[in-house]
Parts: structure tokens; C-alpha cells; sequence
């Protein structure tokens, strides 16, 4: 073969292909566009350590739904599926999309399968969740999670975390059916975190078997959203100072030095912590008193020189 032809096989062929096989099985692609598949599970999630079941309904069968990732100027292909066995109607909202409520967003039966686009024209963290009557019934029962939408470039203020987690706190109403109380607020039990109470704090739940992770001195970023239905929470870190906190996770809206917090219902927000130097422990967690450490909304970050190098990165941003 001549030496035109193998780069010509090179580049139309081989690169491509190279491409095309590293994207197979990634959970969002970089090139511009990303694609989303939703399927809405009705049944069951394990909610404590202990393994309490609830009667969930979900994006893909956990709590919260998988973490959607873009770059501001990707366009999101949603393709939303409500399977034929589900009893009820369903629909997902993005927060991070500029749309017709009605068309987009609308709600559908079980059976139908809805599909839209949008571009995420916005940097920041947002919800997207169910939107279907009673809306408080879906997100407490699980239809809610977080999109990241980076911006195009890391700069001085917004610089490259060495780990990222995305931590989500949600409310656990144990009669689900009573979607009155939670219009009320009344009746909730637990705080959950990523879906489960005291999910990485063996400190306050010895059933507890999962931490984050950090070595001493890396820049963590922290995704957090409030999916609770009435709440606001005041995310404090016990043993540090939030470095910068975006607000809405934007990259302009950056504050420094911040204690706490104020974190809204379906805000979020980024949170960088710089761990300690040597063997360390921070807290993370709401200190709103109705919903602090008592009842599951608690963190433990550890930092050691030791800390798995997977943990942070990649789909280790949220810990399962
Ligand atoms: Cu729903």
C-alpha cells in the first residue's frame, strides 16, 4: 500500500472507528451532542443502610437518576420512555432547558415513549425531575436528579477540581401514598442522601459502608441539590470553609470563604472544599436543625494520602 494510503486509512477509517469504539457504553459523549435515555421504574428502593424498602418511582431504577453531563453549547437528546407495565404517568423536566413547558415537558402515559432536544445554552448544576400530578408525589418518591453543565474552559476562579462528588439530599415521606402531607411537609422521617439516610456517615449509622474520599490538600467540588419539597438547607462543612461556593454551580456567581450555605428547594449549587493537610475529617452537611444530622443528611469526607485514586472521577462522582 502506498503511503497516501495508509494515512488516508488512517484518518477515514481507522480514527474514526477509534472514536466510535470509546464512545460505545460511555454514559454521555463530549462531542457536542449527549444523549439521554430515560426509563421510569415503578418499585422498589433500599432507602437506609439497614436496607429499608420503598415504593419508588425512578429514572432508571435509582434515587436519584443517573448524573446527565454537558458542556454549555451541547444539545441534550432526551429519549424518555414510560414502560406499558407502569400504572401511572409520568413526564422529566430539565431545569437546564429553555423549551415549551407543554411540549417538552409534557406528561405521558404508560406505554409512549417521548422524545425532545434541547441545547444547554447555561453553565451550572441543575435539577431535572418529574413534573406530573401531584408533582410532590413523584419527587418524593423519586423522580428527581442533577445535571452538570460545564462551562467551556476552567479559569482562575473556576479552576479544575482534583475530585468531584455529587451529593443530593431528598425527603423521605414513609406513607407515599399521602401526597397531601407533603404538600404539608408533615409526616416526613428521614433526610436522604444519594437516595438513602446516612448514606456515607458511619460516624452516626454504623450500618453505614461507604465515605467520600480525598488526599490532604485537593481542590473537592461539591454538586449538591436540594430536591427536598419544602426545605431549604444550610449546607455548612464541620472542620473546614467552603473555599468558593457558584451558585447555581455558574462560574460567575462565585463567593468566597462561605461557612454555610443557603441552598433553596430545587437549588443547587457547586461547593469547593480544600481538604486538610494530613489525615483529616470533614463533615458535610445541612445545618437547618428539622433536618440535620439526626435524621440522615450528614457526610463524612475523609482525607488521606491513601484515598483511592478512583473515587471522584469519572462515574465515581456519585458514590452508589
Ligand atoms: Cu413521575
Amino acid at each position: 500500500m502506498t503511503k497516501l494510503g495508509v494515512s488516508w486509512l488512517l484518518r477515514r477509517v481507522m480514527l474514526p472507528l477509534f472514536v466510535a469504539l470509546l464512545s460505545v457504553g460511555m454514559p454521555y459523549a463530549y462531542a457536542g451532542d449527549v444523549h439521554v435515555q430515560f426509563v421510569v421504574i415503578e418499585g422498589h428502593s433500599v432507602v437506609s443502610n439497614q436496607g429499608e424498602s420503598y415504593p419508588s418511582w425512578t429514572y432508571n431504577g435509582t434515587i436519584p437518576g443517573p448524573v446527565v453531563r454537558a458542556t454549555v453549547g451541547d444539545t441534550i437528546h432526551v429519549s424518555f420512555t414510560n414502560p406499558k407495565k407502569n400504572r401511572q404517568s409520568h413526564s422529566v423536566d430539565f431545569s437546564a432547558a429553555e423549551v415549551d413547558l407543554f411540549n417538552e415537558f409534557a406528561t405521558i402515559r404508560p406505554g409512549h415513549v417521548k422524545r425532545f432536544s434541547f441545547v444547554a445554552r447555561r453553565p451550572g448544576v441543575f435539577m431535572y425531575h418529574c413534573d406530573a400530578t401531584p408533582m410532590v408525589q413523584h419527587i418524593a418518591r423519586g423522580m428527581f436528579g442533577i445535571m452538570i453543565v460545564a462551562p467551556k474552559a476552567y479559569t482562575d476562579e473556576y479552576p479544575r477540581p482534583d475530585r468531584e462528588y455529587v451529593l443530593v439530599q431528598s425527603q423521605l415521606f414513609p406513607d407515599a401514598k399521602n401526597y397531601q402531607n407533603m404538600i404539608r411537609n408533615i409526616g416526613w422521617r428521614r433526610s436522604l442522601i444519594n437516595g438513602r439516610a446516612f448514606k456515607y456517615d458511619p460516624l452516626h449509622d454504623s450500618d453505614a459502608r461507604r465515605v467520600l474520599m480525598a488526599k490532604p490538600g485537593e481542590r473537592v467540588r461539591i454538586y449538591f441539590l436540594n430536591a427536598n419539597i419544602n426545605m431549604p438547607v444550610a449546607f455548612h462543612v464541620a472542620g473546614g470553609i467552603w473555599d468558593r461556593v457558584f451558585l447555581n454551580g455558574n462560574p460567575v456567581n462565585v463567593r468566597y470563604d462561605i461557612q454555610t450555605a443557603q441552598v433553596g428547594v430545587a437549588e443547587a449549587a457547586a461547593l469547593d472544599i480544600v481538604t486538610p493537610a494530613g489525615h483529616a475529617s470533614n463533615m458535610l452537611l445541612t445545618d437547618a436543625n428539622a433536618d440535620a444530622g439526626q435524621r440522615g443528611a450528614s457526610t463524612l469526607l475523609i482525607s488521606d494520602p491513601e484515598a483511592d485514586p478512583k473515587y471522584g472521577k469519572g462515574s465515581n462522582i456519585i458514590i452508589r
